[in-house]
């Protein structure tokens, strides 16, 4: 009986136990909070403490009615109450707060759950007397601009009581730009940006945002047009092979190939531009190439071009049927020239006569 006692004793005890642990545990865990990132701020400026949160319950209770309160400075008891970090200079989560002296801060966020629960967190504010930079966007080329291009970024910064250390670009479509007070860029996205240029002084400090609208178009492929339509040739004739490259944005090609031969096996012969002096590419440009196919066979042949931009366009498959150069032999028509001028010459009557019949055999 005693050990049984004893038993339920130390069973009750470690129930107890457990539930006082998980009492304490919970109570630990009723509310927390965040005040915000650790930062510098300008002297006289409004400054919003934006990325305060609620970290705990998380979502928050909704039967609960959360309030905030701040105090701004952790060296001065303003309500005499004996406590430095509880004074009501706030509410709301997301107050905004001009700090007119230059100096460090302990700023403190209090939570109350309404219900007995309560949190508080201590972040570091320095007040710095500070001029803000500006950033200017001095040219954005071109604009609008065509998928791939290079595009010209230039801006400025300016601070009038330090220098300018970042340039911090952004397009709402690419994200951030890698880039100084000027660059190039070719990668682009199609659409309307809007872009946007930020800088920041050696004391930390951002300028006002800047903007910009760049627009980039669609860039189209380039064409290619296979213009000749002969399917046969014989081994001495020069066969001229024509294709016309045609880009409606006037994008240039960078090479162009023409792929020719038996069986798959292909010689590979840079056209030539037939006429140099034509440079718009929006209408079409004409390139070409004299072949001499000289062995007999089934030859097939396609034309690949690459533009600057990184795009290749390649023409279906042709065929010439090559066959023997036959020697020259005298037409019809020299031969009845020749006829006539026997004739003429009264020659007919001394033609060797064929052998009489009468004598075949
Ligand atoms: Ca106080
Ligand atoms: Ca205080
Ligand atoms: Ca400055
Ligand atoms: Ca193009």
């Amino acid at each position: 009986m005693a050990t049984t006692g004893r038993w339920v004793l130390f069973l009750i005890i470690l129930i107890g136990t457990v539930i006082a642990f998980a009492s304490v545990s919970t109570a630990a865990d009723k509310i927390k909070i965040f005040a915000g990132q650790d930062r510098s701020v300008i002297v006289g400026e409004v400054t919003t403490f934006d990325d305060a949160r609620l970290v705990w319950p998380d979502p928050p209770d909704p039967f609960l009615n959360y309030t905030y309160s701040w105090d701004f400075d952790a060296a001065i008891d303003l309500d005499g109450d004996g406590i430095y970090i509880n004074d009501k200079e706030s509410t709301g989560l997301h107050p905004s707060f001009v700090f007119g002296r230059p100096g460090t801060y302990g700023v403190t966020l209090w939570a109350f759950d309404g219900v007995g629960g309560s949190a508080n967190d201590t972040m570091m504010v320095t007040a710095i007397i500070d001029v803000r930079p500006v950033a200017s966007i001095l040219k954005i080329s071109p604009n609008p601009a065509v998928q791939g291009d290079e595009v010209l970024f230039k801006g400025t910064g300016t601070d009038a009581d330090g220098s300018v250390v970042e340039y911090l670009w952004r397009s709402d479509l690419n994200g951030s730009l890698p880039g100084n007070d000027s660059f190039m860029i070719n990668t682009l996205k199609v659409g309307v940006h809007t872009i946007t240029l930020e800088v920041r002084d050696d004391a930390g400090f951002l300028s006002a945002s800047v903007s910009a609208r760049l627009e980039v178009k669609l860039d189209h492929l380039p064409v290619l047009v296979i213009l000749m339509d002969r399917t046969t040739a014989d081994t001495a004739t020069d066969v001229k092979f024509e294709v016309m490259y045609t880009d409606l944005d006037g994008d240039p090609p960078m090479v162009g190939t023409l792929f020719c031969g038996r069986n798959m096996v292909f010689d590979q012969i840079h056209p030539h531009e037939v006429n140099e002096t034509d440079n718009d590419y929006r209408d079409g440009k004409v390139y070409s190439s004299s072949l001499k196919l000289k062995e007999v066979g089934n030859y097939s042949f396609y034309f690949e071009f690459h533009d600057f931009k990184g795009h290749s366009v390649r023409t279906e498959l042709r065929y010439i049927n090559v066959v023997k150069h036959k020697e020259s032999t005298p037409s019809l028509g020299s031969v009845a020239v020749l006829a006539t001028m026997l004739l003429a010459f009264g020659v007919r009557g001394r033609l060797p006569a064929g052998p009489p019949r009468g004598r075949r055999r």
